[in-house]
């Protein structure tokens, strides 16, 4: 990243340009962030799949036997990493903190039993595929790295949120926020509110209240909004409030990714004591359908969340209920850039608690059925 300002890395030019799976343009640097972090988790060994916003379809890695110096260190891992190498990268040029996000699944808490593969797809891709669509529930590390001011380096492994960052003058990440905690309540909403009229009419409603100071809290909240979502996740997770990408009427399903942005965000924030929701559901609960499946998600302070989630609870459109079950029981349906999983959905994934009748199995769960958020 430091070099890249001054070499021409960052721009469409001379090898960027090309357009991933979902129809985006992919910066240079999209592709050689893919490329690093490829061979650096070939490297490690303990990868079976990869699956990236950046590859069309998961990737096997097990293949190949590991050498280190010449030694074979493993030849085949057992670990599935779901990542969106270089999140942000439209803002790349002009300065804008970006960062990298990823997860990590355990392929043999693989459950899908019932997916009806779309022929022509070979066994090896089967298998990727059916290792790499899990829930979230089944993440057994998620983080992110931020590129910014200083590079933070802040992952969990399912028992509370560490932070480090890098120190250059030693080269080496150092511990610098243990055990993190988010704020249970902020003062900062953050949502691209350009897209405000097209929002569901709940989260209109939750936004206009608490910038008027009608809230729970009767503060008048403020707007920052960067545009990049690991940016935005940790100045929330520091500061608290809420941030969201939700669904709108164009966008059915937000613009998120499920496997490779919200599920690893919301596994992260819900160790740190947050929630990350759908609007109503648990994102940590949804049974993925596709690699590049989008959904929506709003994120933050367990209290701004739970206030937000409110309005969703009350709201009795009949489609927008019918639109949270479909998506909680895996027969969401995708658009044309996001299809690339199984034909027919997925069943009996996730730890959901079956449906009810306003299409959230949440509706009338307590707390503490929110993970480890406490
Ligand atoms: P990307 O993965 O193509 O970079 O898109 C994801 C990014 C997020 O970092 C950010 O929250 C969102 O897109 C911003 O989108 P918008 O410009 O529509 O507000
Ligand atoms: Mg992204």
């Amino acid at each position: 990243m430091r070099t890249s300002a001054i070499s021409g890395l960052t721009g469409l030019e001379k090898g960027g340009g090309s357009i991933n799976v979902q129809g985006e343009e992919q910066k240079q640097l999209d592709v050689i962030s893919n490329d690093v972090l490829k061979k650096a988790l070939r490297w490690s060994g303990q990868l079976a799949t990869i699956a990236s916003e950046e590859e069309d379809l998961p990737v096997n890695v097990m293949g190949d036997a590991v050498f280190s110096n010449d030694i074979v260190i493993e030849n085949s891992g057992r670990y599935v990493a779901v990542f969106d190498p270089l999140d942000g990268s439209s803002n790349v040029d002009a300065g804008i903190p970006v960062g990298t996000i990823f997860g990590i699944f355990d392929s043999a808490e693989c459950s899908i039993e019932d997916i009806d593969l779309s022929e022509g797809i070979d066994k090896i891709e089967e298998k990727c595929l059916k290792d790499t669509l899990q829930p979230g529930t089944n993440l057994v590390a998620a983080g992110y790295c931020l590129y910014s001011s200083a590079t933070s380096f802040v992952f969990t492994l399912g028992s509370g949120v560490y932070g480090f960052t890098l120190d250059e003058s030693i080269g080496e990440f150092v511990l610098t926020h243990a055990d993190l905690k988010i704020p249970s309540r902020g003062k900062i909403y953050s949502f691209n509110e350009a897209n405000r009229w097209d929002w569901d009419p709940p989260l209109q409603k939750y936004v206009t209240d608490i910038q008027q100071g009608l809230g729970d809290t009767k503060y008048r909240y403020s707007s920052r909004y960067i545009g990049s979502m690991v940016g935005d996740v940790h100045r929330t997770l520091l500061y608290g409030g809420i941030f969201g990408y939700p669904a709108d009427r164009k966008n059915l399903n937000g613009k998120l990714r499920l496997l490779y942005e919200a599920a690893p965000m919301a596994f992260l924030l819900e160790q740190a004591g947050g929630l990350a929701l759908t609007g109503k559901n648990r994102i940590m609960d949804i049974p993925p359908i596709g690699v590049h499946q989008r959904v929506p998600c709003i994120l933050g302070s367990r209290d701004d969340v739970l206030e937000m989630r409110r309005y969703y609870v009350e709201s009795r459109d009949s489609e927008l209920i019918a639109r949270c079950k479909d998506r909680l029981n895996g027969a969401g349906t995708l658009n044309e850039n996001e299809v690339d999983g199984p034909a027919k959905p997925a069943k009996n994934l996730g730890n959901h608690n079956g449906d009810d009748e306003n299409g959230g199995s949440v509706e009338n769960v307590s707390i503490g059925e929110f993970g480890a958020a406490q």
